[in-house]
């Protein structure tokens, strides 16, 4: 089961938990409401025959796609790029990642009160970050995650760091949450 939660302000490892004390969990149903992320649990033994990712892909316009992997060995440049994915940012499109081995946090922003919420992602966990969401992911403590990166057309994965909020896939994302 995909988990999340809201995340504590301890400024520790940030490839710890980060639970609040006590714990803070949230539902993904309201994940999804309060963030406009999507989510699907596919299997990842399966995925490539079962047909459930080739609809997510044809039914979103998904024609590009990549792997990527993330650990000291195999992701040159390493310890640059996990800064880099750790600095609170968004992008002018959506972030589309399926986690196929590994494991790792994606932390994104509740829009209405601007808390970190912390998504743990694992094999078989889909997630769609929306256009404009303030986000950054982490690796957990065990230094490894393996996932399918798709997109709509040439691939653009320039983050703007916070604050972008001036940016219109900014506007366009506060209004399209503020909708739900
Ligand atoms: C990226 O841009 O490739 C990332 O967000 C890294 C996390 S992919 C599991």
């Amino acid at each position: 089961m995909v988990s999340a939660w809201y995340m504590d302000d301890s400024d520790e490892d940030q490839r710890l938990d980060h639970h609040k004390n006590p714990p803070q969990p949230v539902d993904m149903k309201d994940v999804v409401n309060l963030t406009g992320v999507l989510h699907w649990k596919l299997n990842v033994d399966t995925y490539e025959e079962d047909g459930m990712l080739d609809k997510i892909k044809k039914d979103r316009g998904y024609n590009y796609e990549d792997v990527i992997e993330i650990s000291p060995e195999k992701l040159p440049n390493y310890e640059e790029k996990l800064k880099i994915f750790f600095s609170e940012h968004l992008h002018t499109d959506e972030e589309i990642r399926f986690v196929v081995a590994g494991s790792g946090f994606f932390d994104v922003r509740d829009a209405k009160n601007d808390s970190w919420i912390r998504i743990k992602v694992e094999a078989g966990d889909l997630l769609i970050l929306p256009a404009g969401i303030y986000h950054r992911f982490t690796l957990d403590s065990s230094n490894y995650i393996k996932a399918k990166r798709f997109f709509v057309g040439e691939p653009v994965w320039t983050p703007y760091n916070r604050p972008a909020d001036e940016m219109p896939a900014r506007h366009e994302y506060l209004a399209s949450v503020q909708s739900n």
